[in-house]
């Protein structure tokens, strides 16, 4: 049985994170209430994505805290991460879900109601939907979808989603009404002095909007 909570879906960048590193960011995040971490370095080779996952892994051990490898999925598959997230231009997410097995979590970033419901749940297990604001974190990325744009991409998406993209702390009430089950954000946390106090912000906003 696959289990994962979107809610505080933290996505580590390297540079961002180049203070303390993005183990101890990620191990901070999660005792502040991150529930998913992702790796996302879009410039590391395989053995670097390898030694910072088995690090990752060894850090989130015990905690009940899904790891998550963007688009590699040997390095996932090696670092016994439990899930990888593919983007449009990855790896089709079929062969992803080929090669990782059935257990595996698979996220797929969705930007557009058409690609939405083109989503097979029986291949993908949730979906990331964005960005919502235009963001320095990922400068290719598409036309932002604003909070409307993202209610009509989660109606139309079979899987539970998580909104991506300038998302803060305070974005987490609208970002729960337009449909989606968490929110996934990089500068809010990574970089961030006290890292642990932005994940424990985030959530609580994150409770606050499902009371
Ligand atoms: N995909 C769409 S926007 C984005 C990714 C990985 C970056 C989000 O970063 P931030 O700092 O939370 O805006
Ligand atoms: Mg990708």
């Amino acid at each position: 049985m696959k289990t994962f909570d979107l809610s505080v879906y933290l996505v580590l960048d390297p540079d961002l994170c180049s203070g303390i590193g993005m183990v101890e960011t990620a191990r901070l995040a999660v005792e502040g209430g991150a529930t998913i971490v992702q790796l996302r370095d879009k410039h590391a080779d395989i053995a670097q994505m390898i030694e910072t996952g088995r690090a990752l892994k060894a850090a989130l051990r015990g905690t009940g805290v899904p790891l998550i490898v963007n688009d590699d999925v040997d390095a996932a598959i090696a670092i016994e991460a439990d899930g990888v997230h593919v983007g449009q231009s990855d790896m089709v997410a079929v062969m992803a879900r080929q090669r990782i097995g059935r257990d595996m979590i698979l996220g797929l970033s969705v930007e557009t109601e058409e690609l939405a419901r083109r989503v097979d749940p029986s291949v993908i297990d949730y979906v990331g939907i964005g960005p919502v604001f235009a963001t320095a974190t990922k400068p290719d990325h598409k036309q932002p979808i604003g909070f409307d744009g993202l209610a009509r991409i989660v109606s139309a998406a079979p899987v539970p989603a998580v909104a991506i993209g300038g998302i803060k702390a305070e974005h987490a009430g609208p970002a729960l009404t337009a449909g989606a089950k968490g929110i996934a954000v990089v500068s809010a946390i990574c970089g961030q002095p006290d890292p642990k106090a932005a994940a424990r912000r985030i959530a609580g906003e994150i409770e606050k909007a499902r009371a």
